[in-house]
């Protein structure tokens, strides 16, 4: 995992401060590219430990086409929660405390915080406990799970695009079209979040299932390390569907930045050495929609301790 640690270092000592859309402002760095051999090892950061519980839930949610984070908050995952609460406290039918602009509010004031804490709480129990109130306020309309599964055409029917790239690489490997799209123009004015992850391509060779992942948008020290492992689970996960080994997953990075508020994470971080890759282990006789999170698991994960930081939203 040295390229992601010379990465972040490369950012720290070259990256152009850069005002962002969430307020807290980045050191930030263009067009940027890693690789990562997936028969070395899973390539998940060692230098800090990644709840890796987490990143199969959400992967297994994207697959399903489900964009509601009900599905996340059962199987204890909150990454998507300030997405959907966001929505909610903009929406008329909240009549709460005032929470504008949380996220930053969240950082600067432990008044508001209490307050942002109970409302979240709230929340969180009426998403899994009222189905009515899930339907309402915990979808997160056109994200990931949709466009991949269900992206609405002209006519009014719907292409199932892992369904569509499975079948192309079963029947037509050398295919330079294995292409899941994530971007739309359409929709992304009326998102909450335009998709970080806009599109990714498989590639076949020698028995072995590649993929590129353009990013336009990687948030270094706490998206950047899900989305590798995250990748790297779909690119084996599809694999295996195909009867094919993992190849390479190539991560390709638009606008790589550090938050100003995760320098000293940072740099923590770099001080710390890397440890050997895990294994991943898989049920791989289950067929890709069925797989459930427990069929999953991390063999010899030994990373370095968490560091805490806050998200910017
Ligand atoms: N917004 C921002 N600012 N950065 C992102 O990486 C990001 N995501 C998704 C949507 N919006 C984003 C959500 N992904 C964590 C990790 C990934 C997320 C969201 C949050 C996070 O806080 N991770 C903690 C552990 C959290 C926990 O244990 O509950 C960590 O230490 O890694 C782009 O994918």
């Amino acid at each position: 995992m040295r390229q992601y640690l010379d990465l972040l270092q490369h950012v720290l000592e070259s990256g152009t401060v850069k005002n962002d859309r969430t307020g807290t402002g980045t050191i930030s760095s263009f067009g940027h590219q890693m690789k990562f051999d997936l028969s070395e090892g899973f390539p998940i950061i060692t230098t800090k430990k990644i709840p890796f519980g987490l990143i199969k839930s959400e992967l297994l949610w994207f697959l399903k086409g489900d964009t509601n984070i009900n599905y996340l908050l059962k199987h204890n995952n909150h990454i998507w929660d300030e997405w959907a609460f966001k929505k909610w406290v903009e929406s008329d039918q909240y009549d709460g405390p005032d929470m504008t602009n949380f996220g930053l509010r969240v950082q600067q004031d432990d008044e508001f915080k209490m307050v942002y804490e109970k409302q979240m709480n709230f929340f969180r129990k009426a998403i899994l406990e009222d189905p009515d109130f899930a339907e309402k306020f915990g979808d997160l309309g056109n994200v990931y799970g949709k466009q991949w599964r269900e992206w609405r055409k002209s006519t009014g029917e719907t292409i199932d695009q892992i369904k569509e790239v499975i079948d192309t690489i079963k029947h037509n490997p050398d295919s330079r079209r294995h292409i899941v799209t994530a971007w739309n123009p359409e929709d992304v004015p009326a998102m909450a979040l335009p998709p970080c992850h806009t599109l990714f391509q498989f590639y076949v060779a020698d028995g072995k299932l590649s993929c590129q992942l353009y990013q336009r948008s990687g948030d270094l020290f706490l998206g950047i390390p899900f989305n590798i492992a995250s990748y790297a689970l779909l690119t084996s996960l599809i694999a295996n569907e195909c009867g094919l080994e993992p190849g390479t997953f190539v991560h390709t990075i638009g606008d790589a930045h550090i938050y100003s508020n995760h320098i000293e994470q940072v740099k923590e971080q770099l001080s710390r050495t890397p440890m050997e890759l895990p294994q991943l282990v898989f049920d791989q006789k289950k067929d890709l929609f069925s797989l459930e999170p427990g069929d999953i698991m991390l063999k010899g994960y030994q990373p370095h301790p968490a560091i805490k930081a806050p998200i910017a939203v």
